[in-house]
């Protein structure tokens, strides 16, 4: 039985936060062009939301937006949230990360595009930055040294909607632009790791070689990305 839709754009960037964590639950689920909603739908919703994703779920007929939202929900649903109060608060404080992150290397969702200093400021300071964020949290907290590519999660020792998250973030990133790869390997290797480890899962696996045969290294669409590419390229 249907138990969720997700309205989100044929691309990986935020729609693949929600996405990877219905693939690794095995929830039943439909990915639906977000223009079936957005715009002319958004306010007369059930729980109106400005902009995409949106998830439906099916069991209370209701919508909710905010991608951060989306997944605490989720991680609430299928018990995917850190327990003690500060992992949990942890959790969201990650997701959050995750999404300035996005607002950032788009630099406000394409409002303006990128020039070459303002990118070098960006990708030789913050982005570095924001990836020893991941990096120190996770040390704090749950990743450990151990084999190639280390061990624990990013909260502690089970896997969490942090972690889904901190691989849709990094993972795609560095997907869709290999040249980063060498920027998180540096400042983040532990995340690197994780991020490796969160792919390989069986579910996760299936669904992005499917996603990327399909949409090969699309990452956020738009104008954006032609000068993201123009920047890296
Ligand atoms: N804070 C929102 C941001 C949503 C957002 O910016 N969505 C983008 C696609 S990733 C969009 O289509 N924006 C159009 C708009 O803001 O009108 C979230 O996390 O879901």
């Amino acid at each position: 039985m249907l138990e969720y839709k997700l309205y989100y754009w044929a691309l990986p960037f935020r729609g693949n936060f929600i996405q990877l964590f219905l693939e690794e639950v095995g929830a039943q689920y439909e990915r639906h062009d977000a223009g079936e909603i957005y715009p002319e739908r958004s306010l007369g919703i059930h729980n109106p939301g400005m902009a995409p994703p949106y998830l439906y779920e099916c069991k209370s007929k209701t919508y909710f937006a905010q991608m951060p939202a989306c997944l605490m929900h989720l991680g609430r649903e299928y018990d995917y949230l850190p327990r003690r109060a500060e992992t949990h608060t942890l959790a969201l404080k990650t997701i959050l990360d995750c999404n300035d992150v996005l607002m950032e290397i788009t630099n406000s969702n394409g409002q303006v595009m990128w020039t070459k200093s303002n990118w070098e400021a960006f990708r030789y300071a913050r982005l570095p930055e924001w990836m020893k964020v991941f990096e120190n949290t996770g040390l704090r907290h749950g990743l450990k040294d151990g084999g190639s590519n280390g061990m624990g999660f990013l909260l502690g020792s089970r896997l969490t909607v942090a972690d889904i998250a901190t691989a849709a973030l990094f993972g795609a990133m560095v997907y869709s632009f290999p040249e980063l790869q060498g920027d998180l390997q540096e400042n983040a290797p532990h995340i690197a790791g994780l991020c490796q480890r969160v792919e390989a899962r069986p579910n996760i696996r299936r669904f992005l070689a499917e996603q990327r045969e399909e949409m090969g290294r699309g990452y956020c669409g738009g104008q954006i990305e032609d000068s993201l590419r123009k920047m890296i390229g």
